[in-house]
């Protein structure tokens, strides 16, 4: 039986990753950091089917000691510091954890089974920033925007020095955005389809919204942690954009959240400049042909699809919480 460590279980990634290893059979282990209130809700469901460890990105001794613990085959390194806007307000942490905390991982995996443990690093779309062509491949040059795509290319760099210099198994995924219905309520696709379904139960009259013309290349979360393992599974290490190969603007996702309901987005979204960045990413799009061509990788969900499973998922999750008051006007 094969052993996985996944850093970052409890987010968005971490749990789908730690579903997909299970079906495979793996043994799988995570890192969960401390907090006075617990936050598993995305692998509760699991919880009886993993073994989770309390260890921080900020602590090299507690990776290494969780690292002799659960023996890993395969480390993923999800775990960072990963809404944008955030890293603008810390810069200095989101460099702690997302930057150095890769190499913290790096470092353990070196000193206790550097040819036995094969790498994987999350990184980001983020790093191409103020983008110099387009679509992005494994070759366009990088221009990060945010302290956080910043952080996110010296955690790329740092894994292909660790391959270069070290001969060890690591692998950069430089994945665009990726969503689904256990995506942090804060990014603008679960922001949108929560406030959707709101306003359809008449929980919220408006939804705030700050930059509508920026782009991105939207794919389903489930899909892009297939890539992820079949990154770890091949003969040579390598790089890969993980992509739809479409993209769209956020006005579009707007529209087609509320068309999902049959409402008009108009007459209810509204522009707050305070949630315009200080720096923008204004166009993303990826190519996954390298993917494609050497994992056999492509996605499944459609943007469509997955706007409509989101919406519908949100829907269905305020149905289920209604208080009887609410049931009491039909909510
Ligand atoms: P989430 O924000 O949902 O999850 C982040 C995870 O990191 C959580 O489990 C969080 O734990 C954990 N974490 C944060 N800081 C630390 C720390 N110091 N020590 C240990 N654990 C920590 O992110 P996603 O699942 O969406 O993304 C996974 C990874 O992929 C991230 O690195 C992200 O930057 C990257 N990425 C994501 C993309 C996307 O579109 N989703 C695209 C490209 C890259 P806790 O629950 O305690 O907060
Ligand atoms: P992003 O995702 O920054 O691309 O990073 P996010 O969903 O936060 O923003 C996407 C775009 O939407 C615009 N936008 C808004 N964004 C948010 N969050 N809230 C709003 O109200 C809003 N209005 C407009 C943004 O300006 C931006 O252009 C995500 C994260 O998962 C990273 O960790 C990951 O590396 C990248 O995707 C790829």
């Amino acid at each position: 039986m094969k052993r996985a460590l996944i850093t970052g279980i409890t987010g968005q990634d971490g749990s789908y990753l730690a579903e997909l290893l299970l079906e495979k059979g793996y043994e799988v282990h995570g890192i969960v950091r401390r907090s006075s209130t617990e936050s598993f809700e995305r692998i509760n469901h699991i919880a009886g089917n993993i073994q989770l460890h309390q260890a921080d990105l900020l602590d090299q001794l507690s990776i290494i000691d969780v690292m002799k613990v659960s023996k890993p085959d395969e480390v993923y390194n999800l775990a960072a510091q990963s809404f944008v806007p955030t890293s603008w307000k810390q810069p200095v942490l989101t460099g702690e954890f997302t930057a150095i905390g890769v190499t913290r991982v790096l470092e353990a995996i070196k000193l206790l089974n550097k040819d036995g443990i094969r790498f994987y690093q999350a990184s980001s779309s983020e790093m191409y920033g103020k983008v110099q062509a387009v679509p992005q491949t494994e070759d366009t040059p990088f221009y990060p925007r945010s302290p956080y795509g910043v952080a996110k290319l010296y955690g790329h760099w740092i894994t292909i020095n660790y391959r270069e210099s070290y001969n060890m198994y690591c692998c950069s995924g430089i994945l665009f955005n990726h969503e689904s219905e256990r995506r942090g309520k804060e990014f603008v696709t679960r922001k949108v389809t929560d406030g959707v379904a709101r306003i359809k139960l008449g929980l919220a009259k408006e939804l705030k919204l700050g930059n509508l013309d920026a782009k991105r290349d939207w794919g389903f979360a489930g899909d892009y942690v297939r890539a992820m393992w079949l990154m770890l599974q091949q003969d040579k290490p390598d790089d890969f954009v993980i992509a739809t190969g479409e993209t769209h603007t956020v006005e579009k996702l707007v529209d087609t959240a509320f068309k999902v309901v049959d409402l008009d987005w108009k007459k209810y979204v509204k522009q707050d400049p305070a949630l315009v960045r200080p720096a923008e990413v204004d166009l993303l799009i990826g190519d996954p042909a390298h993917a494609k061509a050497k994992l056999g990788w492509k996605p499944e969900v459609t943007f469509e699809q997955l706007i409509e499973r989101m919406v519908k998922a949100d829907l269905a999750r305020l149905k289920n919480s209604a208080t009887p008051d609410m049931k009491a006007q039909g909510i």
